[in-house]
């Protein structure tokens, strides 16, 4: 890419953030609001998605049938919820954060098992989904406690919360998880784990990016307004959600042939 596009391309970028949106308040979707374009694409993006996984879980072996039903059920899970946050976002033009932490609390678990279901025949233990979900779940409630219970004290929460991220990234990339693909000797598999895996640490890290737009947290007062959090989840979830299970449907195909 030569060096003008790439300056125009950011200009683009960061005109767009910066852009004092039309927000919804009225229940209608403005012209002018790309966040609310975003959760219209989203909601049928996930649901397009579900429906890709459950009927194209027919055609995988036997041993990936509940791996393709975890990726439907992830994006299914979220069609709902942008279903609703797709509302309350046009009707109030606020945050939905509550239901966007209802949809992660049910959702990054899943994909938590769907590592473990991945790594099992390998002789993945119970024990490291349990620790997994654990993990995950201290990140998310400290990142709601940041966002929606204590918003002034949003960067200590965000700092708690990335440590349960951080427990996730060991204990694949350093972990058992790492460890069992290693020795499962089945190139698909570990070429599967490495995609998931890159998932966790690239693809979320999108998140944090979003939540560092917060008042007084890292990336607030650059100009950029923090209503720009939804739009920066909301390409984080399709990104991950849908990604996430292509990566598993992909190796599901590869291994049944
Ligand atoms: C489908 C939804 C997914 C994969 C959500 C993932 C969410 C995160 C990785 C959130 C991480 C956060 C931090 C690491 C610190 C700040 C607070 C959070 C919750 C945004």
């Amino acid at each position: 890419m030569t060096k003008s596009l790439r300056v125009a391309l950011w200009a683009a970028v960061l005109s767009c953030l910066g852009a004092n949106t039309a927000l919804a308040a009225n229940g209608v979707l403005n012209p002018g609001d790309y966040i609310g374009f975003t959760f219209f694409t989203g909601y049928m993006a996930m649901f397009a998605a579900s429906v890709f996984f459950f009927f194209e879980r027919g055609r995988v072996a036997d041993k990936w049938k509940t791996s393709l039903l975890i990726s439907g059920l992830i994006t299914m899970i979220a069609a709902v919820h942008y279903f609703y946050m797709r509302g309350v976002w046009l009707d109030t033009g606020t945050s939905p954060t509550q239901f966007r932490y209802i949809d992660w609390t049910l959702t990054v678990p899943l994909m938590c098992v769907e590592f473990y279901m991945l790594l099992r025949p390998a002789g993945a233990s119970s024990a490291m989904m349990w620790r997994l979900i654990a993990s995950s779940v201290l990140m998310l409630v400290a990142g709601y406690m940041g966002e929606a219970v204590q918003p002034q004290s949003n960067v200590m929460w965000g700092v708690i919360s990335t440590i349960g991220w951080a427990g996730i990234i060991y204990e694949i990339f350093m972990g058992e998880g790492k460890k069992v693909a290693a020795a499962s000797g089945n190139a698909v598999i570990q070429s599967a784990f490495k995609q998931l895996s890159m998932f966790a640490l690239i693809g979320w890290a999108i998140y944090p990016i979003g939540y560092m737009l917060l008042p007084g947290n890292l990336l607030s007062g650059m100009g950029i307004p923090p209503s720009n959090m939804d739009l920066i989840y909301n390409i984080g979830d399709a990104v991950n959600k849908i990604g996430f299970g292509l990566v598993v449907y992909a190796m599901a195909i590869k291994d049944t042939k």
